[in-house]
């Protein structure tokens, strides 16, 4: 992989778990995907990065890049600490724009005094992303706005508007709930503070819990909407992701609707957006580990990005995520089956196809069945198993990870979220399975990411059971996945 890993940091070659077709460092730590940009005809990728161990450290910008979204070639790290500057502690997560003369342009938080300074940076590069140089005026905002009880002030959304540029930092305010601070400047250095955009209301926003602080938010228009992603940080409870959607006039937004982003919750945090040069709005999240610490260090490696995804607005402010289209550009061995009946499918025939690198696409119509459930990384005699199910008469979309691992120690807990299916409308099921990821898109509309840990090496199998009636596999097809090195 990359030569630059000195041997001792080197991941475990023997570790089953280890993604080969989601991006990740050649060792170590990785959490969210930053200063995502399309320069020059190229997918450039930051992202949080220790270098010096599997853990959440004194965090640098690791940096890679991509012609094709799928392969990336790593390149140094992007930005380490500067040793008594603003960022001495840890250069945190942050965003990329191309500023008014045409220069690209990042804007990060910098951490320091146990992390409890957080002041936003800027760095520029001015030989196509090969290095960052980090402004001398940082930190260009020093601190949250004068009289605020701020919970936090970190991480960052920049876009330019006819009347300047506007940007805004993740927060909370003590007591009360989740924040986005929204702030205008003429040219990305100096920083004037208007308002918050949206407060979060005692860590309920309408029928969602929204938590007390509100990280890396991302703001752009989607469709004829806007919408605001934001990560849901609490000391108290489990972090994931969430969007409100709704319009945005004279520096004000009105949300309409709040959802979960991906119902893996913790396992699809941090995520950022990209548009593209086709227009496209691409987000790629962080795929927060599922095994214990000891575990990820004698492995050696902790983290991985999801696949690139592309959003798309969906009648009532529902957000879908799709798999971009270039990921085809992966596949290999192939299986097809078509028009079977779902319980001669789950007796019989899938025995050959089996795989924990593999793309599977289904189209199953429920018929007179209430429940249809697909497992995944199964043992022969259904020790260890990973059931994506979906149940008509609840409209609900459903990963149980109580049997994914023997293993006592990893996370088991299930993930479900609505998926409501019109009349007639078939259960379109495409799942990645690599490794120890695990990634779900139905329908173009919902998602379930999240992390499985089988211990056995023959927990490869898939099975397809109809429950409580009769269900038809119209199309199946299996591709075996190849890796991206
Ligand atoms: N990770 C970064 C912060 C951000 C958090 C630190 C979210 O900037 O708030 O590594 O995972």
């Amino acid at each position: 992989m990359d030569g630059t890993v000195p041997a001792g940091q080197r991941p475990s070659a023997d570790d089953p778990h280890r993604p080969v077709y989601h991006f990740l460092p050649p060792a170590n730590w990785l959490n969210d995907p930053n200063g995502l940009i399309h320069w020059q005809g190229k997918y450039h990728l930051f992202y949080q990065h220790n270098p010096s161990g599997p853990v959440h450290g004194r965090i640098h910008w690791g940096h890679a890049c991509s012609e094709d979204l799928i392969h990336w070639t790593h390149l140094p790290v992007a930005l380490a600490p500067t040793p008594g500057g603003p960022d001495e502690e840890g250069c945190w997560s942050g965003c990329a724009v191309v500023d008014d003369a045409g220069v690209p342009t990042f804007l990060y938080t910098g951490v320091r005094d146990g992390y409890r300074r957080q002041q936003a940076c800027l760095a520029t590069s001015s030989d196509d992303l090969l290095s960052l140089t980090k402004h001398p005026g940082n930190p260009i905002i020093p601190g949250p706005p004068a009289g605020m009880e701020a919970l936090g002030f970190r991480d960052h959304t920049v876009w330019r508007e006819d009347d300047g540029w506007y940007q805004l930092i993740g927060s909370g305010i003590q007591g009360v709930g989740g924040a986005v601070l929204l702030y205008r400047s003429p040219d990305l250095r100096q920083w004037e503070y208007l308002h918050p955009l949206l407060v979060g209301e005692h860590g309920q926003s309408g029928p969602l819990w929204t938590g007390s602080m509100w990280e890396c938010p991302d703001f752009f228009p989607l469709g004829d909407q806007h919408t605001l992603v934001f990560s849901i940080w609490d000391d108290q409870q489990l972090h994931y992701t969430a969007y409100f959607v709704g319009s945005y006039a004279e520096h004000r937004f009105t949300p309409r609707t709040v959802r979960m982003l991906d119902f893996g919750g913790r396992h699809f945090y941090a995520p950022q957006t990209l548009l593209d040069g086709q227009g496209r709005r691409l987000i790629w999240g962080w795929l927060v580990e599922g095994r214990p610490v000891h575990a990820q260090v004698a492995a050696g490696w902790s983290g991985a990005l999801s696949l690139p995804r592309v959003l798309t607005m969906h009648p009532a402010g529902v957000i879908g995520m799709t798999p971009a289209p270039e990921l085809a550009a992966l596949r290999g061995g192939y299986v097809q089956l078509a028009d079977q009946e779902l319980a001669a499918v789950g007796l019989g025939g899938l025995h050959d196809v089996r795989g924990d690198t593999l793309e599977i696409q289904a189209t199953i119509e429920l018929d007179a069945a209430t429940q249809v459930a697909l497992s995944v990384r199964r043992a022969p005699g259904g020790e260890e198993e990973t059931r994506i199910s979906y149940d008509a008469g609840s409209g609900q979309l459903a990963l149980d990870r109580a049997r994914s691992s023997l293993d006592p120690e990893t996370e088991r807990t299930r993930h479900e979220g609505e998926l409501r299916l019109a009349p007639g409308e078939p259960l379109q099921l495409q799942v990645f399975l690599d490794r120890s990821v695990i990634e779900v898109f139905a329908n173009g509309r919902a998602c379930i990411t999240s992390r499985i840990y089988p211990t056995r090496s023959d927990s490869l199998g898939l099975e397809l059971t109809g429950i409580a009636g009769r269900a038809y596999v119209r199309r199946l097809d299996v591709w075996e996945m190849r890796s991206i090195w």
